[in-house]
Formats: C-alpha cells, sequence, structure tokens
C-alpha cells in the first residue's frame, strides 16, 4: 500500500513538475470571469440559413480564411498552401500568386487594384499582378509576429491588426489560457513608410474595418467577445470605445456592407462551459497549455457557425447559422457584395456563397418580436 502511495505521489509531482516547469504561459495566467452569454430570442434561436450556401471553388481552395472582391467582382483569397487564389465570375479558380509559407491570413483590396495580405511570418504584405512587396515587418523595431487582418482607408493608410505579441498562428490557445491582451492596432503611411502603434493591449486583435463615412474604424478583440470603435474623424477623433460587447461568440473578422451595416463572424468559444471553468483556474490553464489536444474540447469552432449583421450603431440586426456545421463551420469572414454574403473558413474547401434576398422577409418579422434598446440583449416589454 505504502509503495502504491509513494508511486502515486511521485507521478503527481512529475505532473505538476512538467506543468509549472515547461508550460508555454507564464507562472500566473489570468483569472477571468465573463457575463454569461447573451439571452435575447434572436441570439438564442438558431436557424439554418448557413447550410444553405453554394460552394464556389470547392476542392482548390485550403481554407480560405478571407475574402476580398475588386470592383469587378473578382473574388480574392489567401489559402493555407500559400497561394493567393481568385475566383473568377465563371466559378473557375486560378493560382494567382504564391507567396510562400502557411499563414496567410487577412486579406484586402488597394485603391490600385493590388492585394493587401496578412502574413503570420512576413508581416504585411502588398500582392500585384508583378510584384509581392512586404511594406511592414517591424513596428518601434519589434518583429510584428502576428499580423492578422488590414484594411486600407481612402488617404492610402493601411490599418491592420498584430493578433499577439506573445504568441504565434499555431500557439493562439495560448494568448486565450493566458488572457494577458498584448495584440495592436497598427497603421502603416506608405508615403513615409513608417509603422505605427493606433492601439495596444487588445484581447487577441482579429478583424478590422472602416465605416462608410471612414470616420471610425472597428477592430474585433476575439476572447473579449466584442469589438472596439476608434474614432479617426470628428471631435472624438483618436478616442476609443466599445461598439458592441458580449457577443454570442469570438468575433474574428469583420466587414461594412453596402447598406453601412458591418458583418461579423463569430467562432464558436462561448457554449462550451470548459472554457469558462478554465478561465477560473490558474492550474487548469497550465494543465491545457500543457497538453495542447484538450483545446479541441474547449473550442467548437469546428462544430458550428455564425454570422450576425450589425447596425453602425452596434445593434445586432440578423444572426445566420450553419448549427451543426453540416455544410459550414469554422468560418471567419463574411462579405456582402452584390446581394450575396461571401464566406470564409479555416474548416472547408471552398467559398460559401449566399443569396441575402431570400432571408429579408422571415428576418424583418422575426425583427418585430423584439426591439434593441441601450443593451443589444433587452427584450420589448
Ligand atoms: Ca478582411
Ligand atoms: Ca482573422
Amino acid at each position: 500500500m505504502l509503495i502504491l502511495r509513494s508511486i502515486f505521489l511521485v507521478c503527481l509531482l512529475a505532473f505538476l513538475l512538467k506543468i509549472f516547469c515547461f508550460s508555454p504561459l507564464s507562472i500566473f495566467p489570468e483569472q477571468i470571469q465573463f457575463p454569461p452569454p447573451p439571452s435575447s430570442p434572436l441570439l438564442l434561436s438558431t436557424n439554418n440559413y448557413l447550410q444553405k450556401v453554394s460552394k464556389v471553388g470547392e476542392g482548390f481552395l485550403d481554407n480560405p480564411e478571407d475574402v476580398c472582391i475588386d470592383k469587378e467582382g473578382m473574388i480574392y483569397t489567401a489559402t493555407r498552401d500559400g497561394w493567393i487564389k481568385r475566383v473568377h465570375g465563371n466559378g473557375s479558380v486560378e493560382d494567382w500568386k504564391m507567396v510562400g509559407g502557411q499563414a496567410l491570413l487577412g486579406i484586402a483590396m488597394s485603391a490600385d487594384g493590388s492585394v493587401l495580405v496578412c502574413d503570420v511570418d512576413k508581416g504585411l504584405l502588398k500582392v500585384g499582378h508583378d510584384s509581392i512587396e512586404v511594406l511592414t515587418s517591424l513596428v518601434n523595431d519589434s518583429k510584428i509576429s502576428f499580423a492578422d487582418d488590414v484594411i486600407e482607408a481612402s488617404d492610402g493608410s493601411m490599418y491592420f491588426s498584430d493578433a499577439s505579441s506573445k504568441f504565434g498562428l499555431h500557439d493562439w490557445y495560448l494568448d486565450v489560457l493566458e488572457a494577458k491582451p498584448s495584440g495592436r492596432l497598427l497603421k502603416y503611411d506608405p508615403l513615409t513608410k513608417e509603422t505605427t502603434i493606433v492601439l495596444d493591449g487588445l484581447a487577441f486583435a482579429n478583424g478590422v474595418a472602416l465605416s462608410q463615412d471612414q470616420d471610425f474604424l472597428l477592430i474585433c478583440e476575439s476572447w473579449k467577445f466584442r469589438c472596439l470603435k476608434h474614432w479617426l474623424k470628428g471631435e472624438d477623433r483618436g478616442k476609443t470605445e466599445i461598439f458592441i460587447e458580449n457577443l454570442p461568440g469570438s468575433p474574428d473578422n469583420i466587414n461594412l456592407a453596402p447598406d453601412g451595416s458591418f458583418w461579423i463572424a463569430l467562432l464558436e468559444l462561448r457554449t462550451n462551459t470548459w472554457l469558462d471553468f478554465v478561465h477560473t483556474s490558474k492550474l487548469a490553464k497550465h494543465v491545457v497549455a500543457s497538453f495542447p489536444k484538450l483545446v479541441d474540447h474547449i473550442s467548437g469552432a469546428k462544430k458550428k457557425a455564425t454570422v450576425v449583421n450589425v447596425g453602425s450603431n452596434g445593434e445586432i440586426i440578423r444572426k445566420l447559422d450553419d448549427p451543426d456545421g453540416k455544410v459550414m463551420s469554422f468560418v471567419t469572414n463574411a462579405l456582402e457584395f452584390e446581394g450575396h454574403l461571401y464566406l470564409g473558413s479555416l474548416n472547408s474547401n471552398f467559398i460559401g456563397k449566399l443569396q441575402l434576398k431570400q432571408f429579408n422577409q422571415p428576418l424583418e418579422e422575426e425583427r418585430k418580436n423584439y426591439s434593441i434598446r441601450s443593451s443589444p440583449w433587452v427584450l420589448q416589454g
């Protein structure tokens, strides 16, 4: 009995030593408690609208995380095999430019017709017909280690996110576990070629979008389930406020819609109570960090897909789901163009294309049943 107990104690000691000595987290990760997920009827109810997508480029697009479209309707996306691919009007997929690596994320059109690309390894790139240029890979002499999404303003400035200054693409979950915000919103000025920090201390800085008048910019903080609004013009210029918080999932990419509202792709990191538990325990954080296979149990990203349409005032207008990931899961991007929504995903080999007209009527009916007051989650009395 004594021998068994000794063996057990030695094993326990070895286990704890492995966790605390070799955990990639700092010794004291933050414990956090989030409010319960929102419970309005719109957000509690699910639908299967995202199961109605048609599949663009199926079989030729390896996890297309982000999508952008030029004025002529040519679709561009960056895939895990290092290509910038484009999809022509007839649906054919062209291997357009080989950038290389496995870490191309957000992309955006530049006014001159080239494509801006966030490369986790190299920084912010500009990809044209004849060239691939690294615009910036440093800020304040330190490496930009997790370029995630980009948008170009009409004055040529490029705003882009650096998701985490501590952890890389394959360790993204460590940023969530450590819970010490280190993401940044950066600005690249093409005239001076300077990169500056606009905001720092962001909780996994992800999608960026400009408002219709370009008077403010939105940036998603994935593991705080919220998006911030940073004023670029007017009397509040330079100020930052919360645009929307307590979202029902982790916001990934965000895009301006033609009517001035925004589409936000939400990753499933909330309804699994494991994450809530893990966030309350430093030991649990070290255990998960030491055994990354556990991450799949606390993340449901590959099990469903959700996108929300949010007005420019921060009110949720509509929500589209694939509740069990039957057709699409891990949707990271939703871009509206000429009456269709184009959906990128880190768990598909196609871009989802959804006609929006078919949903307008039922959604309008649905909206009559509730209204959004000061808080998006308040029910009509
Ligand atoms: Ca984007
Ligand atoms: Ca992203």
